[in-house]
């Protein structure tokens, strides 16, 4: 193979420690920035194969998301702009972990299960984070595009949901938008402004929103904005990443599970704050009240707000399409019982990650899907955008139908359906509540969440708990989950379950029942029978209080 010579040469310059293993988990490789150059180098191999495979433009997005400043890590982004396939996930753990004699018959492996065909253009899209290490790391992708002789085009610093963004336009003829960083905000803005424009009775305090932006590129990307929004929205950005550090005390991940505000801001009682996590395709909304108690509106009041939103329009505007919100098992209780029972929606639980979340949204008109955690967004399939569209342009209907039909369709213009989104996120739902007149507090009282708590266990092997029914039963090993059954009846609207993480070498616990010393208690009592029947190491874990 006549490129095989340049590769050969090129991987010479990013080689591989010998012995080094790492997998493709939930989100890609995420290690240490140090152990990465090699996997970049054959990432930007492999994104270009995939492109010569799918006959399209191919995303890597350079980032360790809401990992510490010292990490890194690849993601590889599909044509449309999802996640990519898990045969290619497969693909991109054997590429990392050829020995450097090896890789150019990991390759030539490829190649010939794919039949690919190496005459074929491709182009890859490259994006990367604001961390130390990501311009080099960036560059070793780039590397590796052109030693398969492949197209590669940087964008440089943008956040995750920005480059999946990049790669659905390219591959849809610029349908979706212009495959520039001026036009997704564009399209964005345009929308908002177009969203709020007739919540005139909307005050300049309802107006503001505070946000953490995790000293990371979310808070750049806000920055490029913000003038766009034509002060329909007035933004007070903190950890801007001027002076802290990347995700330190700050960002998504820290405010949801130290359920507390990240330092760096200013927060008064009752004002709307939000955070992003490090590369923006996360967000949580949270306030203090005048006692100083901390209310986090995390994914699942935000799947609610917008799905009750949504459902509003539709009947306003007299469209018969199926929404369903899609949620995992670390959705609150209550925000499940809510949906199905008060709003009656359809409602899906699926295995943690993203790919998964997003593949179960797919099968319905409107399927809304959000973790916990923050990470989510809406889709529309293609037969529910074009009925929005018709009525939008219908000229004989009723004004309330052509409100709603005109609101819906600046709604699916202002969503990032690619990928959960932070900036879209915030302008959807600073949107909503501008619409709505509501505040942060009555969004909040919608349902309260049941108390819960998480842990982990560190056992010798997470690999030996296997588990079933979207993650919410363990059938291995034995024992475990007749264990959590009876230790969940010990407490009042109680429910428990145990997983092996996906990024981190752990076991992960959740709890949640009627009070917080219920959740904590059953939190314990489950990761110690978690350590007793699954091989823990360490201490045992300890009672919380
Ligand atoms: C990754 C996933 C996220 C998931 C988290 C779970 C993507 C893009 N990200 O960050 O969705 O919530 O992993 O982590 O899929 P865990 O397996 O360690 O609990
Ligand atoms: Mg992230």
């Amino acid at each position: 193979m006549p490129q095989f010579k340049e590769v050969s040469t090129q991987s010479g310059l990013h080689p591989k420690p010998a012995g080094l293993v790492l997998q493709y988990g939930t989100a890609g490789f995420r290690t240490n920035a140090k152990q990465l150059d090699h996997i970049m180098f054959r990432m930007g191999l492999l994104a270009t194969l995939r492109s010569k495979k799918t006959k399209a433009t191919i995303g890597v997005m350079v980032t360790a998301s809401h990992n510490p400043e010292e990490d890194n890590g690849v993601k590889l982004v599909d044509p449309m702009g999802e996640m990519v396939t898990p045969t290619w996930e497969g693909y991109a753990t054997q590429l990392a972990n050829a020995e450097q004699e090896d890789l150019l018959a990991a390759l030539q492996d490829i190649i010939e299960k794919e039949a690919i065909h190496m005459s074929q253009e491709a182009n890859v899209f490259v994006g990367k984070d604001t961390r130390s290490s990501s311009a080099s790391l960036s560059q070793a992708v780039l590397d590796g595009v052109s030693a398969l002789g492949g197209h590669s085009k940087d964008y440089g610093l943008v956040t995750t949901p920005q480059l999946h963004y990049m790669v659905c336009c390219q591959n849809t003829q610029c349908k979706y938008g212009e495959a520039t960083v001026e036009g997704y905000y564009k399209k964005l803005c345009q929308a908002f402004i177009q969203l709020t424009k007739n919540a005139s009775n909307c005050t300049d305090d309802q107006k503001h929103l505070t946000v953490d932006g995790a000293n990371g590129i979310g808070a750049l990307k806000v920055r490029e904005m913000e003038s766009q929004l034509k002060k329909e929205l007035h933004i007070s950005l903190f950890n801007d990443g001027s002076e802290g550090k990347l995700n330190h005390q700050c960002g998504a991940d820290f405010v949801k599970v130290q359920q507390k505000p990240p330092t760096g801001i200013k927060m008064n009682p009752g004002e709307r704050c939000c955070s992003f996590d490090g590369d923006a395709d996360r967000i949580i909304y949270y306030y203090t009240d005048s006692e100083g108690k901390f209310h986090l509106l995390d994914g699942d009041k935000i799947a609610t707000l917008i799905s009750t939103y949504l459902k509003e329009l539709l009947t306003q505007a007299g469209l018969d399409l199926e929404i369903a919100v899609v949620q995992t098992a670390y959705a609150n209780g209550s925000s499940t019982n809510y949906l199905e029972n008060t709003m009656k929606v359809i409602v899906r639980c699926t295995k943690t990650g993203v790919k998964h979340l997003h593949h179960a949204a797919q099968e319905f008109d409107i399927g809304v899907y959000f973790e916990a955690n923050g990470h989510g967004t809406v889709l529309f399939s293609k037969a529910a955008e074009e009925k929005i569209q018709q009525l939008a342009e219908n000229s004989n209907i009723n004004d309330e139908r052509k409100r709603a039909a005109l609101l819906l369709q600046n709604t699916v213009n202002v969503i990032n359906q690619t990928v959960g989104d932070a900036i879209s996120d915030m302008l959807l739902i600073e949107a909503i509540l501008a619409i709505k007149g509501m505040t942060i507090q009555q969004w909040d009282a919608i349902y309260s969440d049941l108390p819960n708590r998480q842990l982990k266990v560190k056992v010798s092997d997470r690999r030996v708990i296997d588990t079933t029914d979207a993650e919410r039963r363990a059938v291995s090993p034995a024992g475990l989950q007749e264990a959590i059954d009876s230790l969940v009846k010990n407490y009042r609207e109680a429910r428990s379950f145990v997983r092996p993480s996906g990024t981190e070498d752990v076991v992960r616990v959740y709890a949640e029942a009627e009070t917080q010393e219920s959740a904590d208690a059953l939190a314990r009592d489950v990761s110690l029978a978690v350590y007793r029947l699954a091989g823990g190491v360490g201490g045992e874990p300890k009672p919380l209080h």
